[in-house]
């Protein structure tokens, strides 16, 4: 992603430092944060929403310099990293700390921002949980084209993807039996940007929106973004997105391939982060069968 978000030597004076004076005696730091992030919706929209504030952004890296001294600048700037890249929309980060009066024993020019520096990059790279349906034309065929393409996306990287299993439909009118499955991955895509991108998955494989629950060529669903054991996964509500979301918990069609994907998987329910095979277990399971075989990756 070449859209950027940078704000320019924020200035802050605190102690930190190995010396034993650096930790009594303020001193200036300056830091550089370079977001890379799409931009397009948040420029489209005029939605802030879409965007990632670089208020919170500069408050969130003042609130950790002034945090109690520590000795390392590139302890400030990892953690800033992370503040940053704890942001939906963040894509991957550059942060550098400048700290020109730092005791070095040497004389630095005193043109510019001279003297020592540090620069770290970090990217985005959350676990991502995507659900696949077909009922309609060639399922197979269908569901192998869109793991290829799924496979295609940048800023994606499918881990695994389960069998096939066949569904008895749930909810809706009258229809055909599904073929259902789940790809797991890693993906430093905004949330809202991959779910433009499965969008594009369905339409080019004749996806249509007419009844809500109804027969669909091709269905790709997020189902979790994030890791919800380590607390970092997204919790999304708006029109367009939920997650986690909010029906997987009790989808046998949905958690039965997460489980074949991935026997580890858990998932946030409410308050609880609950392993996907007891959910399964709780779940009705009746009308869900091992369907064909086939080998997506
Ligand atoms: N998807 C739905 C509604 N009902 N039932 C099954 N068995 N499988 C699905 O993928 C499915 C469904 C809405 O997306
Ligand atoms: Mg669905
Ligand atoms: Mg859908």
């Amino acid at each position: 992603m070449t859209d950027r978000i940078t704000l320019t030597r924020l200035a802050v004076t605190t102690p930190h430092g190995v010396l034993a004076h650096e930790k009594r005696e303020p001193q200036r730091f300056f830091v550089d944060i370079v977001i890379e992030c799409d931009l397009s919706a948040a420029g489209a929209t005029d939605d802030l929403a879409r965007t990632i504030s670089y208020a919170d952004v500069a408050q969130d890296a003042e609130r950790i310099l002034l945090q109690p001294p520590v000795d390392l600048i590139e302890h400030l700037a990892e953690q800033i990293a992370e503040s940053v890249l704890a942001r939906p929309a963040a894509e991957a980060v550059e942060v550098t700390v400048h700290k020109p009066d730092a005791p070095a024993g040497v004389d630095f020019s005193p043109i510019g921002l001279s003297g020592p520096a540090v620069s770290i990059r970090r990217e985005q790279h959350r676990p991502v949980v995507i659900a696949l349906g077909a009922n309609l034309g060639d399922r197979v065929a269908t569901l192998a084209s869109a793991v290829r393409a799924l496979g295609r996306v940048e800023g994606l990287e499918l881990i695994e993807v389960s069998g096939l299993f066949e569904t008895d439909p749930v909810g809706g009118p009258q229809q055909p039996d599904y073929l259902n499955a789940v790809a797991v991955g890693t993906t430093r895509l905004a949330p809202w940007t991959l779910l433009d991108r499965l969008h594009e998955i369905e339409a080019g494989r004749g996806r249509t929106r007419e009844i809500r629950w109804g027969a669909r060529t091709l269905d790709l669903d997020l189902i979790q973004v994030g890791d919800p054991a380590a607390d970092t996964d997204l919790r999304v509500e708006t029109d367009a997105l939920t997650l986690p979301h909010p029906r997987a918990h009790e989808r046998a069609f949905v958690l039965a391939p997460w489980l074949a994907a991935d026997p580890q998987a858990r998932l946030r329910v409410g308050p609880k982060i609950v392993p996907v095979a007891g959910l399964l277990r709780a779940a009705d399971t009746i009308g869900i069968r091992v369907g064909p075989q086939w080998r997506p990756l």
